[in-house]
């Protein structure tokens, strides 16, 4: 059986089931808590036992439950960093611990790759680049200025940064494209339409909306409907992830275009799990599939959609 101590194996019981301590970042979007549920599902599938920890949005919360898993000697450490930066310290002390470390969903910045075995994710500068190349399809017989705003997710967050960073790169190709104002909706309904809100009240010309998530972009259809505009039509909404009910507005029209980024990775993660346990090599980088939608192709997607 595997957890004998001398072998680094962390503390799993003689049964053999190994033991696995994963730090989430919240329950902020609907994308989080289809990604919590594919995690906690496949564990059960895999016979892994699972330590799970919701540590809303707050990166102390992420470093206390890793180090609590630490103390508990698991098998293996996964967690989906909230932020991009911090992480070094409490990764040296797992990686002191003999315990291996899988990232999942979000990446770090830290220049040390050794203090984790993988990062299985999407690649979010990709997605915010097919968000921006779509923008400049439908934009590219523009004449005058087309003024953008965008709600970025969470400050310092992965995805927020590199979205960002494709659509900025993408639009760079039509001149006319404008980011006329960009700030934090920190992933949430609210906070998208509190920020909406405010971009509503200083502009009176906002002919394009960049969404870093559905859930932000659902929480500004409200308030551009609260301030007389036809959501989709009045204003362009573009936004990423593609769950349920972004699917929904994009089929009913108020939403223009979702790249898709996918939260089922609970099954990859535990097959991560169990080769790093197992001392197998793995890759370095495993990049999730994804795609995109128009209107059209979701209203034909929706009946199939798994979250
Ligand atoms: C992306 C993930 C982001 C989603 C948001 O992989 O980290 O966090 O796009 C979620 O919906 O809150």
């Amino acid at each position: 059986a595997c957890g004998n101590s001398d072998t680094g194996g962390g503390g799993s019981k003689d049964d053999g089931k190994i033991t696995m301590g994963f730090s989430q970042v919240g329950a902020e979007s609907g994308w989080r808590t289809a990604n919590t549920t594919s995690i906690k599902e496949s564990a059960a599938a895999a016979g892994i036992e699972l330590k799970f920890d919701d540590a809303q949005q707050k990166q102390e919360n992420q470093i206390k439950a890793i180090r609590n898993y630490i103390q508990q000697k698991v098998d293996v450490i996964a967690f989906s960093p909230v932020v991009e930066s911090g992480w070094d310290t409490v990764l040296k002390e797992a990686k002191d611990a003999g315990i291996p470390v899988i990232l999942t969903d979000r990446s770090v910045d830290s220049a040390d790759k050794t203090l984790y075995k993988t990062f299985l994710g999407s690649d979010f500068v990709k997605e915010g680049r097919l968000a921006g190349e779509w923008l400049v399809e439908q934009k590219k017989s523009a004449s005058g200025p087309v003024n953008i705003v965008e709600l970025q997710g969470n400050t310092g967050a992965a995805p927020a940064n590199d979205r960002k960073k494709g659509f900025g790169e993408a639009i760079a190709a039509n001149p006319n494209l404008k980011i006329i104002a960009s700030q934090p909706g920190d992933f949430t309904r609210a906070g998208g339409k509190q920020v909406m809100e405010q971009f509503l009240k200083a502009y009176p010309k906002i002919d394009v909306l960049f969404a870093h998530n559905d859930d932000m972009g659902l929480g500004a259809l409200e308030a551009i409907t609260a301030a007389g505009k036809t959501p989709g039509k009045d204003i362009t909404i573009i936004t990423v992830d593609a769950v349920k009910d972004g699917m929904q507005a994009l089929a009913d029209g108020k939403f223009n275009f979702i790249a898709e980024c996918s939260p089922l990775l609970g099954p990859q993660l535990m097959d991560l799990a169990k080769k790093v346990h197992a001392g197998e090599e793995v890759p370095p980088r495993i990049e999730t599939e994804e795609t995109t939608f128009t209107t059209e192709q979701a209203k034909e997607a929706l009946p199939n959609r798994k979250y």
